[in-house]
């Protein structure tokens, strides 16, 4: 079943199968998978995480943080140093309640899409990654109704395992213009002077600071500072072409966003993401976003090395559109 007619510019839909659900995790084959292990030479791990409370202030409305609760057994009890009566055990048990998206996390490809019309109708559907649709590929919430992304869901990503070979790119000196964001050239410039080599497979992971001032300022977030930590320039055509010809599965970020929209001028019938708008819906590369890269960036530098194993699943929750995640880097 073919479910669309149309799609747009540039998109891949359809190249790793109708009905794939993973985009370009489908280029990390075995083999590639054999090559990332080599890159863990040393035995040693970095956590790439940020504490799931960070950002301690908001820097996204409406995202919030985690917050903890103990779970109320069957009798009432709230099982918090709860006792089984006749027998020595002590359980705690508890629940979170948190935004998806609020701290390290991945992009689902359920996450983001697109007003197009896919079917030739003359009317733009909400559109995502291989044609899927809101209006039959999710269920939208309601009064008694969970939202659930019922082909798109992260579920997915966490079946591929998401392991792979990381390649990080320190882009701190390689922003212009007031916003500090970085083109083609500005990349390409970083990952010569580094000597970065994206592959085909890879996981490009960008290095900006910002959630290193986020571990160093806790609640007291410095926006300012944050303003100014560079960040993709989504609607660089250079960059989009080279994201698309390098053959790399996904992109990570210590940022909120991986794109910074700073300067972007809003337009009926352009996204104001352009590089959320191309990863997610046209090219099915999922986003990381908020990583913290501040200590493997170190090791790596010292030791004259951009590439390393990454392992880093999202929960695997039916359904849901992003999902946080802990992903780890053996050097
Ligand atoms: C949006 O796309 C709005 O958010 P994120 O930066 O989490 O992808």
């Amino acid at each position: 079943m073919n479910r669309w007619l149309k799609k747009p510019e540039g998109a891949n839909w359809g190249e790793f199968g109708d009905d794939d659900r993973t985009g370009r995790m489908n280029l990390i084959t075995p083999r590639h998978r054999q090559q990332a292990l080599a890159e863990a030479r040393e035995g040693r791990v970095f956590v790439l995480s940020l504490p799931l409370d960070h950002p301690r202030g908001g820097i996204f409305p409406g995202r919030h943080a985690p917050s903890l609760e103990p779970t109320i057994a069957r009798d009432g009890r709230t099982m918090y140093d709860w006792t089984v009566v006749g027998a020595i055990d002590v359980v705690n048990d508890d629940r979170v309640t948190m935004d998806l998206q609020y701290s390290t996390q991945w992009d689902g490809l359920s996450h983001y899409g697109i007003r197009f019309d896919a079917d030739g109708d003359g009317v733009a559907e909400h559109i995502f990654y291989n044609g899927f649709r809101s209006d039959r590929d999710f269920v939208q919430p309601g009064p008694d109704r969970e939202p659930r992304a019922l082909a798109l869901g992260i579920e997915h990503l966490a079946m591929t395992g998401v392991q792979g070979r990381g390649v990080l790119v320190d882009i701190r000196d390689y922003g212009r213009g007031p916003h500090q964001l970085v083109d083609f050239e500005g990349l390409q410039a970083a990952m010569q002077a580094q000597g970065a080599e994206v592959r085909e497979g890879d996981f490009l992971c960008l290095y900006t600071g910002y959630a290193d001032l986020l571990l160093r300022d806790g609640a007291d977030v410095d926006m300012e500072a944050l303003a100014v930590c560079p960040g993709l320039q989504g609607g660089d055509p250079a960059l989009l072409r080279w994201i698309d010809e390098s053959g790399l599965a996904a992109i990570c970020a210590d940022n909120p966003m991986v794109e910074k929209i700073e300067g972007v001028q809003r337009c009926e019938d352009a996204a104001l993401l352009p590089l959320h708008e191309h990863c997610l819906v046209k090219l099915g590369i999922h986003l990381g976003e908020l990583w913290w890269f501040g200590e493997l960036a170190a090791w790596l530098r010292a030791n004259r090395r951009s590439a390393f194993l990454l392992t880093a699943p999202p929960l695997k929750l039916p359904g849901a559109v992003g999902s946080p995640a802990t992903p780890v880097a053996t050097v």
